[in-house]
């Protein structure tokens, strides 16, 4: 049966409720009709074209769910590590990046904080703090960082933190963005409560932020705090009561979050730090007298697609670093709100849309 457009859109909100698998390039041949009720498992769009309906779960595409990526063997974190992680939304474990590895970082990371002494303002490597000076650097983030050397894409793609990734998100891992987040002494930036994505939501929720810390991170100097459980809670809004993207959450929305049981994810230099796209996360200001240098890189499961540009693009974003692409997007039916369209009004940094918070 050719499926009328009414009837499209009816059985489509259906099969996005029932969280179903959505193929999108498969053969044009119609072999039955749309009956959200009595299907189950993968399916073809119903769409205005003839379109094959599968009827029989696979799963193949079903790596995205944490049993199924737990059931996949452990490459670089340990069960328990990996189990802390679904049931937290978070994840802290030293000793997991090379020395080699945590030494190029920390060298290039010098190397580009020495170029930005000539810098003024900020331009697409650099975001910089209102102190920048010639003398006194305040690189707050070094953007789409594997853009900035080959070395920092070859970790991204190449090194253990890929199979972290992994062992997180499935064994078909996609790349989708990275940033080298500063924090310095005495300047009293704080990131305020937030989640991930809703700035550059995806068809599901396997993205994960994986941050390497290059110096040690104690609880004075800043770390990343996490709400745990928060990432099976709401997606908030990140707007003001005006609608301007705000990339924080209101606090009447953290007012219904309790974030007295969260979790300093402290480390030591070469730790790395994992944190769900849903769980809602922040930062203090550094109360040391040392910087606190953090590598953010951003994966998701192959089968996440993002439904809206993205805020921070690179040259790799969509690169697969692991596994195979996916032939099917995995359509999570929980809803996410909208974020404003990045490609049309740019995107600064999570300081420049926080209006570069600052402790009291
Ligand atoms: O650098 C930090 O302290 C927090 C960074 C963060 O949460 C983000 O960039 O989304």
């Amino acid at each position: 049966m050719k499926s009328d457009g009414f009837t499209s859109s009816i059985s489509q909100a259906k099969l996005f409720r029932k969280n179903f698998y959505f193929a999108v390039d498969q053969p044009t041949v119609l072999t039955d009709t749309v009956d959200g009720a009595s299907m189950s498992g993968r399916v073809s769009p119903p769409t205005a074209f003839p379109v094959i309906l599968h009827h029989t779960p696979d799963p193949e595409y079903d790596a995205v769910t944490p049993h199924d990526i737990l059931a996949h063997p452990a490459r670089v974190l340990t069960q328990a590590q990996r189990q802390t992680y679904f049931e937290t939304g978070c994840l802290a474990a030293d000793g997991l990046i090379p020395a080699a590895w945590l030494d190029r970082l920390n060298a290039l990371s010098a190397e580009f904080l020495e170029q930005s002494r000539s810098l003024s303002q900020s331009n697409e490597a650099f975001d910089l703090g209102p102190s920048h000076t010639a003398d006194h650097p305040h690189v707050r983030r070094l953007r789409a960082l594997v853009d900035r050397h080959p070395d920092f894409w070859r970790f991204a793609a190449e090194s253990p933190l890929a199979d972290i990734a992994a062992d997180l998100v499935g064994p078909d891992v996609k790349f989708h963005s990275s940033k080298l987040n500063y924090k310095w002494p005495g300047s009293g930036e704080i990131v305020k409560w937030h989640q991930d994505i809703p700035a550059w939501p995806h068809t599901n929720y396997s993205p994960v932020t994986l941050g390497v810390y290059l110096d040690d991170v104690p609880a004075a100097q800043g770390p990343l705090t996490c709400v745990p459980g928060s990432q099976n809670g709401p997606i908030f809004v990140h707007r003001d009561d005006a609608g301007a993207w705000t990339g924080s959450i209101r606090d009447a929305d953290m007012a219904t979050v309790d974030t007295a049981g969260a979790i300093d994810l402290t480390g030591r230099a070469g730790a790395v730090v994992a944190i769900n796209c849903r769980t809602v996360h922040a930062s203090r200001a550094n109360a040391t007298d040392r910087v606190r240098p953090v590598a953010l890189f951003i994966y998701s499961s192959a089968d996440a697609f993002a439904w809206m540009a993205p805020p921070t693009p690179t040259s790799h974003t969509g690169d697969i670093v692991r596994g195979n692409p996916a032939t099917v997007a995995h359509l999570d039916p929980t809803p996410c709100p909208v974020p404003p369209d990045w490609a049309r009004q740019g995107y600064g940094s999570i300081f420049t849309s926080q209006k570069a918070a600052y402790s009291a």
